[in-house]
């Protein structure tokens, strides 16, 4: 049977991926009454859902993982350098086991509206099963790309084959054995995916809408000795990456692009694809703020892209063009562009050729008719605020949160916004989170947010808002930084441009997780500044 969540706790958290869970395990070794609410069967977030084939992670396995228990660190042995979902997925249930978190959720159950008492101060919780939970505290940790998004064409459901969204995929798989398949969306589960889908159909036709830029991943089994020298200095490795800009260990280039001789940037970049990953991006200081520095390594890619595709006129149509390089999220690839060498394969730019509409038979463009049994959606999800938004938030006054974030998201720090006190968000709008490496910024939130809430119940703090000046002034400041970089000039789902009628507003902080960790920890120190505490 069903756990049910108790009526009341101290804390209640939403979401059991690597954020819901580190909060979970962290409140109850402070000894607070806390619950989590998870509306998946178990537990894993991103992790759970997508099972597509191919999938797997951008971040490097030895940074993406928890850094709080050194045993933790010392008895978990990752496989890859980049790790594949399955194994993730086995990760995120051994912490689970192995900090006994499973009592603590409720699983199957979503959370579908949450009202603030300005009486009691504390917030009512209802859920699709019909529990109401009062909660002193409530913690989001419902993710940042959870909520997937189908594409907005004619005909979907009158489509005849099986369709099935990258970001919610059948737990038993999808055999596409002889069968004439489609992928829309080529971002990163596109990317991924495709190449496995190409092995198994009978056919594969890519719409191809936006090209994406995209690295190779070099994935490759981890060096024993590589991970035992880690392990024996983690806690140090892992303070480089949470002071760097990334969250990560790139190398930052101090050189920039325009003025550093043409035999070491093209050998610069050349080492870069021959060691595979996203760190190009760093590789000199104005690849992410100026446009022409950035285009040398645009041109490079492209340069790439028609070395290893056969035809000219497939590689000119895969080469990103229109945006700078690294503006939407830098893919990293394994046997992407060589997939189109396959006689199976073929490719259609529907900026050339727009689809129509979907059909009871397949996929129309303007040009063509192409007929399908089968459809995979790869087309992103409503990014940062859409599980956010998904949930009827109330307010002081009974303010809605949709209402206050009509024009685009505003928090203080990312963590919380003005208006709905004692509420939280980990990895929310307004902090470096999904720039960086989650879960470097995932254990800063927790901590932050764990920290502060167990300062208020030791202090007899019943309340905490973030007072609206402070937030105008980080909202400001995000928006600062973000415009001095080439981010906000691509369509990306950084600033909603992938939902028709999403306010167009670059939602995360990009001025580094270092800077953003020493700012969280000032305002701590200063006495919460920016909240106003009853
Ligand atoms: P993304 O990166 O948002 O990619 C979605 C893809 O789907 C992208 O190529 C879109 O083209 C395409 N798309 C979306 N809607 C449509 C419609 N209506 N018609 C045609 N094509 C469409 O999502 P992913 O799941 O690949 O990756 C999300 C993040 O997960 C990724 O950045 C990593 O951080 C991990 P567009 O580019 O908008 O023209």
């Amino acid at each position: 049977p069903r756990r049910r969540p108790p009526r009341e706790v101290d804390v209640l958290v939403v979401g059991a991926g690597f954020s819901g869970l580190y909060a979970l395990h962290r409140l109850r070794e402070a000894e607070r009454a806390v619950h989590l609410v998870e509306a998946a069967d178990d537990v894993g977030g991103v992790w759970y859902w997508n099972r597509y084939p191919g999938a797997r992670c951008d971040i490097e396995s030895v940074d993406y993982c928890y850094s709080f228990s050194d045993e933790l660190i010392q008895e978990w042995d990752w496989t890859e350098r980049y790790p594949a979902q399955p194994e993730i997925l086995r990760y995120i249930n051994h912490v689970v086991d192995r900090f006994g978190l499973r009592d603590g959720i409720t699983f199957g159950t979503r959370v579908t509206a949450a009202a603030f008492d300005e009486e009691a101060d504390t917030w009512t919780v209802e859920t699709d099963r019909g529990d109401a939970v009062t909660a002193r505290h409530v913690i989001m940790a419902t993710g940042q790309l959870s909520v997937a998004k189908l594409p907005e064409i004619p005909g979907l459901d009158d489509f005849a084959g099986e369709f099935h969204h990258t970001g919610n995929w059948p737990h038993e798989g999808v055999d596409f054995t002889g069968r004439r398949v489609g992928v829309i969306g080529t971002g990163s589960s596109g990317m991924q995916s495709i190449p496995h889908i190409a092995e198994q159909a009978e056919e594969l036709t890519v719409f191809q809408r936006t090209p994406h830029f995209a690295m190779p991943a070099r994935n490759r089994p981890l060096d024993p000795d590589h991970v035992a020298d880690l392990k024996s200095r983690f806690a140090e490795y892992r303070e480089q990456a949470r002071d760097h800009p990334g969250g990560t260990h790139r190398f930052l280039g101090r050189e920039s692009a325009l003025e550093v001789d043409p035999e070491v940037l093209r050998e610069t970049f050349e080492g870069h694809w021959r060691t595979g990953g996203p760190d190009i991006q760093a590789s000199f200081r104005d690849l992410t703020t100026d446009r022409a520095a950035n285009e040398k390594a645009a041109e490079f890619v492209r340069s790439k892209i028609r070395e290893v595709v056969d035809d000219p006129e497939v590689a000119e149509a895969l080469s990103p063009k229109g945006y700078p390089f690294g503006t939407k999220r830098l893919v990293l690839e394994i046997d992407y562009f060589t997939t189109f060498n396959r006689g199976n394969v073929r490719l259609v730019d529907t900026l050339a050729t727009p689809i129509e509409r979907i059909t009871p038979g397949g996929v129309r463009t303007s040009e063509q008719e192409y007929e399908l049994d089968a459809l995979v959606l790869a087309t992103g999800f409503d990014a940062m605020t859409g599980a956010l938004l998904k949930i009827d938030f109330r307010g002081v006054g009974g303010v809605a949160l949709k209402e206050k974030w009509a024009a685009g998201p505003r928090t203080y720090l990312g963590l919380s916004t003005a208006g709905f006190p004692n509420l939280f968000f980990i990895a929310g709008p307004g902090s470096p989170s999904v720039i960086s490496n989650m879960l470097v910024s995932i254990e800063q939130h927790v901590e932050w947010v764990t920290d502060y809430i167990e300062h208020m119940f030791k202090n007899g703090l019943v309340r905490s808002e973030a007072v609206l000046e402070a937030e105008d002034a980080w909202v400001r400041h995000v928006n600062e930084v973000a415009d001095a970089t080439l981010y906000p000039v691509a369509d990306s789902w950084y600033l909603g441009a992938n939902v028709p009628g999403k306010p167009r507003v670059f939602m995360p902080y990009v001025g580094g997780v270092g800077r953003y960790r020493r700012i969280c920890t000032e305002v701590a120190a200063d006495d919460y500044r920016g909240f106003r505490t009853t």
